[in-house]
C-alpha cells in the first residue's frame, strides 16, 4: 500500500471517530469556550475536544509526524509528514445548530506551508450530514463508493460558493469582489466551511468556490479533494496578509483566477 493511502485510511478511520464525538456534544449542548480574532470569531470546547482527540490518535500510530491544527501548539515533528487538522470547520455553523459543519483531516508532506508542502491524503467528515470525502494522492477523491469528479460545463453560469471573513472591516470589499464574480455566476452559496465548500465542488454540486483570508487547516484536505477530482485549486497573494483561495474545473479556475488577480 503507498504511503498516500495509509495516510488516507488512518485519517479517515480518525476522522470518523472525530465527527462521531462532535455530532455527540453537538446533542449534549454546546459551550463557548473563547472568542479569537474578533467576537464573532468562537472557540467550543467540542473544538478543543475533537483537536486533542485527532492530535492523540495521530501520535498513537505515528509519533514521530508533525501537527498544525486551529487550536493547539504546532508540532514540527521528524518524519517529514505533518498533519493539518481543522477539528470543527463549520465553527460558528456547529455553535448555532446548523449541519453545515465537518472534521478535516489532511497530510501533508514538507513543512506546513501552503506554497510549498505536497498533499497526500484530505478526509472531510460532516457527520450531522452523514457524508464522508476522502482523498489520496494519485488514487483519486471519493464519497464512498461514489469517485468524485469536477464539473467542467456551466452553459447556465456557474454555481459559486464563497464566505467571509470574522473581521467586518473586511466585508465591504468582499462584497465588492462578490460583484465582480457575479457576471459570471448562475448564483452564489454561503455555507460557512470552506472544508465542505471544497468537497463539494469536488463532488460536482458547486462549479467553483474562492475565498480570502482562510487558514491552512480551512483549506488542506478539501484542495486535495479537488485537485483528486480533477480540478484546480490556487492561492492568489494578491493581499499577502489575506491570500485569495480559488477551486474549480479548469474554465471555471480560469474565469476566476483572471477576475480575482485584476488589481483594484
Ligand atoms: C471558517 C471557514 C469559512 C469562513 C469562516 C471561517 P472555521 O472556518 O470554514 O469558510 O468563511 O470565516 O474561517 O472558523 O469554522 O474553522
Amino acid at each position: 500500500m503507498t504511503l498516500a493511502l495509509e495516510l488516507r485510511d488512518l485519517a479517515t478511520e480518525i476522522a470518523r471517530e472525530a465527527g462521531e464525538l462532535a455530532h455527540r456534544r453537538r446533542r449534549e449542548g454546546v459551550h463557548l469556550a473563547a472568542t479569537k480574532t474578533t467576537l464573532a470569531d468562537i472557540v467550543t470546547d467540542a473544538d478543543r475536544e475533537v483537536e486533542a482527540l485527532i492530535r492523540a490518535r495521530i501520535a498513537e500510530v505515528r509519533p514521530d509526524d508533525g501537527f498544525l491544527g486551529e487550536e493547539s501548539e504546532a508540532d514540527v515533528g521528524v518524519s517529514g509528514i505533518t498533519w493539518v487538522v481543522d477539528p470543527i470547520d463549520g465553527t460558528v455553523n456547529y455553535a448555532y445548530g446548523m449541519p453545515a459543519y465537518n472534521v478535516s483531516i489532511a497530510a501533508v508532506r514538507g513543512t506546513p506551508d501552503p506554497q510549498s508542502w505536497e498533499a497526500l491524503a484530505g478526509v472531510v467528515h460532516a457527520p450531522a450530514l452523514g457524508e464522508i470525502f476522502t482523498a489520496a494522492q494519485g488514487h483519486g477523491a471519493w464519497s464512498g463508493e461514489t469517485r468524485l469528479a469536477v464539473t467542467t460545463d456551466t452553459p447556465a453560469g456557474a454555481l459559486l460558493a464563497t464566505g467571509f471573513g470574522y473581521d467586518p472591516s473586511t466585508h465591504d470589499g468582499d462584497l465588492a469582489t462578490v460583484r465582480r464574480v457575479m457576471p459570471m455566476a448562475r448564483d452564489l452559496r454561503r455555507s460557512g466551511s470552506a472544508a465542505l465548500d471544497l468537497a463539494y465542488v469536488a463532488a460536482g454540486r458547486l462549479d467553483g468556490y474562492y475565498e480570502r483570508g482562510l487558514k491552512p487547516w480551512d483549506f488542506a484536505a478539501g484542495a486535495l479533494l479537488v485537485e483528486e477530482a480533477g480540478g484546480l485549486v490556487s492561492r492568489l497573494e494578491v493581499d499577502s496578509s489575506r491570500p485569495m483561495l480559488i477551486a474549480g474545473g479548469r474554465a471555471v479556475h480560469a474565469r476566476l483566477h483572471g477576475i480575482l488577480s485584476e488589481k483594484r
